[in-house]
């Protein structure tokens, strides 16, 4: 089976979750995306929710598909939110953030009663690390916050380069929120509470994608002989 079918069939899944009445946190990615599009067919078959988008970008595809929206102010708690990730190890510690959405992401799924994690079973790691660390840094300072970043990184016991997301046409990369992105090639993250509480140290740091005690389940898909299974 193919990524987007995995994807799919891990979405589908989470929409069993779904009750009426429910205030949503909807995620960010291609297979939030998924999750938004089987959503907007229950809402369009007479589903009640409100959802509340973790980026502009799934702002515009909730919209698209008919999904009544409202902001985190207008409804602050959440029954639960769906979203993707980058990596999830065996406890359901996370990185996310490659979409650059993990401020939103993170305050989302922190507003929830319950975050549940769709992704295709690659996603599964022993120990999280392969996929970069991306933390999300504010544009003052950006040279004195990239060194202490640096330094934080080591004095959590990780090495690797930490680089700055530039855009295909090479400036460096905005989020929503307005804010850069570096990018932690680490390989590794032996100590991830640890790497946590160093980068939470460093004043230039806006938040980071390791997503740790915040998910509450992950539903993910795998390829059985051409079929998915989800577990
Ligand atoms: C968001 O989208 C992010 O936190 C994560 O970076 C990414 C996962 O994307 P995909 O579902 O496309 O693999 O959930």
């Amino acid at each position: 089976m193919s990524g987007p079918d995995l994807r799919r069939a891990a979405a589908a899944r989470a929409l069993d979750l779904v009750e009426p009445g429910m205030r949503l946190g909807i995620g960010t990615g291609s297979t939030a995306n998924a999750f938004v599009e089987l959503l907007g067919e229950r809402v369009r078959g007479g589903l009640d929710i409100v959802g509340v988008p973790t980026s502009e970008a799934t702002h515009a595809a909730a919209t698209r598909a008919g999904i009544r929206l409202a902001t985190l102010d207008e409804v602050p708690e959440l029954d639960l939110t769906i979203d993707g990730a980058d990596e999830v190890d065996d406890t359901l510690r996370l990185i996310k953030g490659g979409g650059a959405a993990l401020l939103r992401e993170k305050i989302v799924a922190f507003a929830s009663r319950r975050m549940v994690v769709i992704a295709d079973a690659a996603k599964r790691v022993g120990t999280l690390g392969r996929f970069p660390l991306p933390i999300e840094v504010n544009p003052f300072g950006l040279a004195a916050t990239h060194r202490a970043v640096e330094a934080a990184v080591s004095r959590a016991g990780c090495a690797g380069e930490v680089a700055l997301r530039r855009t295909a046409d090479g400036a460096p990369l905005l989020t929503d929120g307005g804010h850069h992105i570096l990018d932690a090639h680490l390989g590794r993250i032996p100590d991830p509470e640890a790497l946590s509480a160093a980068l939470w140290a460093v004043p230039g740091v806006v938040e980071h994608g390791l997503f740790l005690g915040i998910a509450s389940a992950a539903i993910l898909a795998a390829d059985r002989d051409g079929a998915a299974e989800v577990t």
